[in-house]
Formats: structure tokens, C-alpha cells, sequence
């Protein structure tokens, strides 16, 4: 708890492009949850580097990804939205972590065995610890409620499970963290083949709408989303691409998916992935405006970015000091 609230912790890596599944998935939510929890949202990008990164552009995404953080809608007073490595307590207690945590239970974390098939040219030890990062991650906060999407509930049980253990030896250190999935319709599938996720590292640029497509890319990439041979809108299983398109327009308008099939009782295909595609340039305009203004303001900015991570290493450092203690490090002198 901070005051009277509960803490919520998450984050997002500044690698490639967000996408629509990203806003609608993740970046949405964080923005409503800011009045009940004591947020943080963190850009992670000491987890971006366990696979290689142009240095350049990895900067310029970090900064990217935390300005579009509050076009989103977060507020940078209410929520602390940092760098993860403007907040040094983040490795040290990673460190402290690994010795607490199994070669056997990490060798079962199936987004390494898919990373290291897809990097098999640099399957380096970070990404062999990368979930052992995420849980100094959240338990530095002591963050009861973590918000993720089905692929990170692996990393959030053995975030649990190396809390508990610590726990046990040493008494009441951590908060057990319980994960938070959002709301149902927020996972969007690629426009391409509505069987997979829409992902930023999908190679098809006309599978995912990325938040800076502008309208004209939009609607393109609608126009050629995949669907069937059906011919009908209906919301079932056996016409997923119809499906999602059906969550998309939902997700943006708060309309029903039952709703949304009377409203286009009748109609083409065609008819629908324009409204979609519109709704989805209307939804995604504004938010490229303030992108875009905010990006300006670079004394704004870079306020935010000092302000917050001073507030961040406070909490952070006050869990890392305690650990430390616990586990047997001289204490400083002061
Ligand atoms: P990558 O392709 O690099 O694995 P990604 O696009 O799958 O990335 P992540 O960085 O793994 O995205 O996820 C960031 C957040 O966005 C997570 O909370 C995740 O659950 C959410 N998210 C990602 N893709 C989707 C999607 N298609 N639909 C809903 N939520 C999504
Ligand atoms: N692994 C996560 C990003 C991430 C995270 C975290 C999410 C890093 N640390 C802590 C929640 C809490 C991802 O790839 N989506």
C-alpha cells in the first residue's frame, strides 16, 4: 500500500512499433486504473536489451514509448511512468533474485524456449534471466496487481513462487503479487491471419496497425484484412477475422458485439471494414496529435522523466535496503 492505496506495477519494452493490440490490449486499461491503484508504469528497457539493439534507436523508442505513455492518457503526477534504468535498485535486486531462483524452474518458461528458436544467434544469459528482471520488476514495489496479457502469467506465477520463497527464510519482505487481465475483447488478432496475436515484431507491416499509421494506412490495411467466404456478419468462432474485427469496433466505441452485428444487419464486408477503419483512424488521430505536441515540448518531458524516477528510486530503494539487510549486507553508514 501507499497511503490508502493499493500498488499496481507494469510495464511495456521500447522494441518496434506499437501496435493497435498493444493500446487496446495493455495501454488502455493503465489509463483507467490510475484512479484506484498507485500506479507505475515502466518503460523496460533493460529487458529490450537481451536481444540486440541499435543504440540510437533503442533511446529513441524508450522516449517514444514513455511520451506516448501520457498522449494515452496516463498522468505523469498521478501515475510514476520511469525508465527502468534510471531506477539502479531494479539490477541489484535482479541479482539478489537469481540466487533465489532454480535453473530447473526457469528452464520451463516457455517465452525463452520461443525467443532463443527466434534468436538463435544470441541466446544470451539475460534472456535466460529476463523473468527474474520482471520480478525484481514488481516485487521492488511491493505491487499487488500486475495488469498482463496471457503470454506474461508464466513470468508472474515464478514472480510469485521466488517471493514466497524469500518469504519463508526471511519473514514478511515482499507483497505477493496477483495478476490482473483486462477486460474481455482486448485481445486483437493480426489483420493478416486472425489465428495469431497482432504483435510489433510480426514482419507483415499489413497485419498490425501500428498507433502512427496514418488514416489512409489504416484504411488500407482493413480493406485487406483476411475474412471468409461467408458472406455474413455474424460473431462466432468459425469467422475469427470477422470476430475480431467485430472486438476492434467494440474496443473503440464501447458498443456490444450484439449490438454491432444488428448495426450492420445486412451489409457487406466492405461496409464494415470501412467503419472500422475509420473508427480506428478516429481513435488513433487524436492520440498521434498529442504525440505529437507533447514531443515538442521537450523540457516537459524531460521534467517528468527526472521527477518520476527520483520517485521511483525512493520506493524502490526502500524495499532494496530492506532485502539487503535481510539477507546479510553490511548496513550503511549514514
Ligand atoms: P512482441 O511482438 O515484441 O512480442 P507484442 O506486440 O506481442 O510484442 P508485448 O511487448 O509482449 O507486445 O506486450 C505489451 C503489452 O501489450 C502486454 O500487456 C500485452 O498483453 C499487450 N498486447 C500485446 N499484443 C496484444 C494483442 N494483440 N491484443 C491485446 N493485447 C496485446
Ligand atoms: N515482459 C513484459 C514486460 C514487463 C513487465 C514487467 C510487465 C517487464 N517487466 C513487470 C509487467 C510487470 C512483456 O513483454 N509484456
Amino acid at each position: 500500500m501507499i497511503g490508502d492505496q493499493k500498488v499496481l506495477f507494469s510495464g511495456m519494452q521500447a522494441t518496434g512499433n506499437l501496435t493497435l493490440g498493444n493500446y487496446l490490449g495493455a495501454l488502455k486499461n493503465w489509463v483507467s486504473l490510475t484512479d484506484e491503484y498507485q500506479c507505475f508504469y515502466c518503460v523496460v528497457d533493460e529487458h529490450s536489451i537481451t536481444v540486440r539493439q541499435d543504440p540510437a534507436v533503442l533511446r529513441k523508442r524508450a522516449r517514444a514509448l514513455l511520451t506516448l505513455y501520457i498522449a494515452a492518457g496516463i498522468d505523469p503526477e498521478k501515475a510514476c511512468l520511469y525508465y527502468q534504468s534510471h531506477v539502479s535498485a531494479h539490477a541489484e535486486l535482479a541479482w539478489i533474485l537469481n540466487c533465489f531462483t532454480y535453473m530447473g524452474e526457469m528452464n520451463r518458461m516457455t517465452q525463452f524456449k520461443d525467443k532463443s528458436a527466434k534468436h538463435a544467434d544470441n541466446i544470451n544469459v539475460g534472456l535466460f534471466a529476463y523473468p527474474v528482471l520482471m520480478a525484481a520488476d514488481i516485487l521492488l514495489y511491493q505491487a499487488d496487481i500486475v495488469p498482463v496479457g496471457n503470454d506474461q502469467l508464466q513470468h508472474l506465477e515464478i514472480t510469485r513462487d521466488i517471493a514466497e520463497r524469500f518469504n519463508n527464510i526471511y519473514g514478511d519482505v515482499f507483497t505477493i503479487p496477483e495478476p490482473y487481465i483486462g477486460k474481455t475483447g482486448a485481445r486483437i488478432m493480426s489483420l493478416q491471419d486472425p489465428g495469431k496475436k497482432m504483435s510489433k515484431s510480426d514482419e507483415n507491416p499489413n497485419a498490425s496497425i501500428y498507433l502512427m499509421d496514418d488514416r489512409d494506412t489504416i484504411m488500407r490495411k482493413f480493406k485487406r484484412a483476411v475474412t471468409d467466404s461467408e458472406a455474413q456478419i455474424v460473431y462466432r468462432e468459425e469467422q475469427p477475422g470477422i470476430r475480431n474485427l467485430i472486438d476492434i469496433y467494440c474496443s473503440c466505441t464501447g458498443k456490444t458485439p450484439d449490438e454491432v452485428v444488428r448495426e450492420f444487419d445486412g451489409k457487406g464486408y466492405g461496409e464494415l471494414k470501412t467503419a472500422v477503419g475509420e473508427t480506428v483512424a478516429d481513435t488513433l488521430t487524436p492520440l498521434q496529435e498529442r504525440v505529437a505536441a507533447l514531443s515538442k515540448d521537450k523540457a516537459y518531458i524531460d521534467g517528468i522523466i527526472k521527477n518520476n524516477a527520483e520517485k521511483a528510486q525512493y520506493f524502490a530503494n526502500k524495499t532494496l535496503r530492506k532485502v539487503q539487510h535481510k539477507i546479510g549486507f553490511p548496513d550503511r553508514i549514514r
